[in-house]
């Protein structure tokens, strides 16, 4: 079978690096997606604390669960976001006038929606493009956009966020998309690396469209992350279930406890898994084993909460320019209009 020519989207020099598999999915040809998530997993549950990269999380049944939290009455956050985006989306499409809308992580949610059909609405033919790590999640969008908005060019990219970032061409008018403040899984070294990147990746046309979840009582930010039907329990610890079937290792998920508190120093929600007794974790397809000891916390998940002035701030200092600012009338969450410094 021959492959078809990757589409404009991809940088020129980029081009052959990209396969199609499925149709209209694109990964990269060299990428070793297998490797990747061992390595990561291993090198961070050596570290002290103990820790993991947060994209573990979001195996099959961990989008699952992730959905059912969206839908929690204490995550305020999705709500809130979708809010915002559905009464400005209008203006949000006319302050940045491109071809190509692409999107970091979940490709087809309510809220992609809204700013996907004023696309379309106020410039008709347009690119459509989400990078996610996740096959399944590309498909879905790839068949809702197709049935929904037939104008509209699709085109998933099957990659990390930052490996799909740099292969887009730099001379198409790109509104690059990151909402539901996935940024608040960036610990301190992560944050300023992806905006970098992400900084360098674009061109002068380009905007960035980031939803940001804002600093706000406590007691409403601990409920959002400890509901009452243990729903985002069962999320933080069926990454464990997720690293046994990698790594073929024992996690044993009725040794284990779920605890998260707002860490006001750091201004972000620390979310644990605590051994309930001590045992050996075994990695037997690594021939490597650690002592997790009773009391012992292992770091699953941050999600920070940010100052929309002091973010807007950063970024510039990165040569993201703020253009507009968007919130609800709690001001509990923001969503913030970027353009690339020209
Ligand atoms: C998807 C990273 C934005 O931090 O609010 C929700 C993930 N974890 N409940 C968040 C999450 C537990 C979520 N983000």
């Amino acid at each position: 079978m021959t492959q078809p020519t990757a589409p404009h989207i991809f940088a020129a020099d980029q081009r052959s690096r990209w396969l199609s598999n499925p149709p209209g999915i694109w990964s990269l040809q060299d990428a070793d997606l297998d490797a990747i998530p061992t390595m990561s997993i291993l090198t961070t549950l050596w570290d002290q604390p103990r820790w993991l990269e947060a994209y573990h999380l979001y195996d099959e049944h961990g989008s699952e669960l992730f959905e059912d939290i969206c839908d929690l009455p204490e995550y305020y956050l999705t709500r809130t976001e979708n809010s915002i985006l559905e009464a400005n989306a209008k203006n949000i499409v006319a302050a940045a006038p491109v071809k190509c809308i692409v999107e970091l992580g979940a490709g087809y949610s309510k809220k992609t929606i809204h700013l996907l059909s004023e696309q379309t609405r106020q410039r008709g033919q347009s690119v459509f493009a989400p990078i996610d790590v996740s096959v399944a999640g590309l498909l879905a969008s790839q068949s809702a956009v197709q049935k929904d908005f037939p104008q509209l060019e699709f085109h998933g990219i099957h990659a990390r966020y930052e490996d799909g970032i740099c292969a887009i061409e730099k001379s198409l008018p790109t509104l690059f998309v990151f909402l539901g403040s996935t940024i608040g899984n960036f610990n301190h070294t992560e944050f300023p690396r992806f905006f970098r990147a992400l900084s360098a990746a674009m061109g002068p046309d380009d905007y960035l469209l980031l939803g940001a979840d804002r600093i706000k009582p406590v007691k409403l930010l601990e409920d959002a992350y400890n509901d009452s039907r243990g729903i985002t329990a069962e999320f933080i610890l069926n990454v464990f279930r997720n690293i046994n079937g990698l790594l073929g290792a024992n996690f044993d998920l009725k040794q284990m406890r779920y605890q998260s508190w707002f860490n006001p120093e750091w201004q972000q929600i620390e979310m644990y898994a605590v051994a309930t007794a001590s045992q050996e974790i075994r990695f037997p397809n690594a021939g490597a084993a650690f002592e997790w000891r009773q009391n012992e916390k292992i770091l699953v998940e941050i999600s920070r909460k940010f100052d929309a002035n002091r973010l807007q701030q950063q970024l510039r200092f990165i040569g993201l320019t703020p253009v507009e600012h968007f919130t609800d009338a709690n001001q509990w969450f923001s969503v913030l209009l970027f353009r690339k410094e020209g």
